[in-house]
């Protein structure tokens, strides 16, 4: 079996007694590279100030070795707050608005790209197959190549492929995808993602679709697919169960006794929906009266990207919102919205997804979305809560069992709020039965299989 090179902006590394941070996506990707032996490289999060960082720093952990290299202030500027996250995040998730180009910060993404590619390089077998992960690191197979590697290269897009008409209004839209070119298997989250990416190439004479999943660009053929990320379903499952006993998730249950609870939980950031969320939930309440003191919306926000001004001002903006409803509907005993702006333990928002009665989960715009799928791993199948979901986040295409939402309706979503606090227990067990099977069918070990199945097969496209 072919040694695997997973390669992302930042890497999970263990601490000193090898405890990995949680996550399924770490957990697969770490069981994969233990199976093969490999290696991870990305950024190490730190800046070199200004001196150009010298070593990649590497810690050896059973069969996989960690590297990662530290990047200067200017390239964490420039590639990272700049191009990664005020060009391309907000491009993908159709925020127009948001996008800041800038000549400066282009250049920094290809040049950070290439001082990547440098500092792997050296490190790669003729054997080796490379998987490279999400929009930070688009252009870093070109650079392998330029190198003179000639080693099969997965990519996968871990947020959403937009539609032409958005992609075309990034300048250097062609060099990004000549970079996406020069690999052998690119990977969606979703159909809907993987028809915008071959509507694009055909619409702008940029590449070929060649059927049976192969395109053509830039005089390169590659295979492109669909790979729907999944979570450790069976695991989380187990979690949840077991976080009953968590003194936490014991304090929470005897906070809510006797209400309904909802609850959200994501990243601060604009793609979530958040603000629009708490509109639907003060709509929710004030139109339905009979459920004030009845129900209580939890909402937990770890902070995110703070240096960029847009998710500082929104930071700002859905305290106040909260603060707000609950200042106008609030009573003594019964604050409508909790609102946490720190961090949770894995196992305690298992334990809080449980004992919710409604996951509220609405992005306006998502590649997966694995809060969603996490809150249907976490139910007791006997009483399982109801999934309130946005039409826009990938996991809609496969979690049909959900009360599906458009979250820029705010009166849809407030009236999805009430039907599922009115659903009978048959409709919530029939509909979490289905959504539940598809996530232990669908988890993150078929995931991984599936993609690196098809970057090592023979069929892939050679270049
Ligand atoms: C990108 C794409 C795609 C959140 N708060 C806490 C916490 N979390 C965990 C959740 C979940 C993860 O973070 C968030 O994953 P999402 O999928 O919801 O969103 P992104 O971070 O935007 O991820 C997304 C994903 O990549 C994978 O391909 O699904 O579309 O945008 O696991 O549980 N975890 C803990 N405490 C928290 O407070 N421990």
């Amino acid at each position: 079996m072919a040694r695997l090179v997973v390669v992302s902006n930042r890497v999970p590394i263990p601490d000193k007694d090898g405890v990995a941070p949680a996550g399924g996506l770490a957990v697969a990707l770490q069981a994969a590279l233990q199976e093969r032996g490999g290696i991870w490289m990305g950024w190490s999060g730190k800046s070199s100030g200004s001196r150009e960082p010298e070593m990649l720093s590497r810690r050896q952990q059973g069969n996989i070795t960690y590297a990662v290299t530290d990047l200067t202030d200017t390239d964490v500027e420039e590639y990272y707050h700049g191009f990664a996250n005020r060009v391309l995040w907000p491009i993908c998730h159709y925020r127009l608005d948001l996008a800041e180009y800038g000549r400066k910060e282009m250049a920094g993404y290809f040049r950070v790209n290439r001082f990547f590619a440098q500092r792997l390089a050296p490190l790669i077998e003729p054997d080796d197959v490379i998987w490279v992960h999400d929009y930070h690191l688009i252009p870093l197979a070109a650079e392998l190549r330029r190198i003179g590697l000639k080693n099969r290269i997965g990519f996968f897009l871990h947020i959403p492929w937009p539609s032409a008409d958005v992609l075309v209004t990034m300048p250097v839209h062609e060099e990004i995808m000549r970079g996406l070119s020069h690999y052998d298997l690119l990977g969606f989250q979703t159909d809907h993602d993987l028809q915008n990416f071959a509507g694009y190439l055909t619409r702008e004479g940029i590449g070929n679709d060649l059927g049976d999943g192969l395109f053509d660009s830039h005089g390169r053929t590659f295979k492109s697919a669909a790979y729907p990320i999944g979570i450790e379903t069976a695991a989380f499952a187990e979690l949840a169960g077991k976080a009953s006993a968590n003194i936490l998730v014991r304090k929470a249950r005897q906070s809510i006794e006797g209400r309904d609870l909802i609850i959200g939980v994501d990243r601060l950031d604009y793609s979530k929906g958040i603000t629009q969320r708490l509109d639907a939930f003060e709509r929710f309440i004030t139109t339905n009266p009979a459920y004030q003191n009845k129900v209580t919306y939890l909402q937990i926000t770890p902070k995110s990207r703070s240096e960029v001004p847009e998710y500082e001002q929104m930071q700002r903006m859905v305290a106040e919102q909260a603060g707000r409803v609950n200042g106008a509907i609030g009573t003594v005993d019964w604050v409508p919205i909790r609102y946490i702006n720190r961090s949770s333990s894995r196992n305690v928002l298992a334990g809080l997804y449980r004992l919710a009665t409604i996951g509220f989960v609405t992005p306006l715009r998502d590649g997966m979305n694995l809060v969603a799928k996490e809150y249907v791993a976490a139910q007791d199948p006997d009483r399982p809560g109801v999934l309130v979901l946005s039409r826009f986040a990938g996991a809609a295409r496969e979690l049909k069992g959900a009360l599906l939402v458009n979250p820029y309706d705010v009166e849809g979503t407030a009236n999805a709020l009430a039907r599922a606090l009115t659903m009978s227990i048959e409709e919530r067990r029939e509909r979490w039965r289905g959504m539940m099977d598809h996530l232990l069918e669908h988890d993150v070990s078929r995931w991984c299989n599936d993609f690196l199945r098809d970057l090592t097969a023979k069929t892939a496209a050679a270049n």
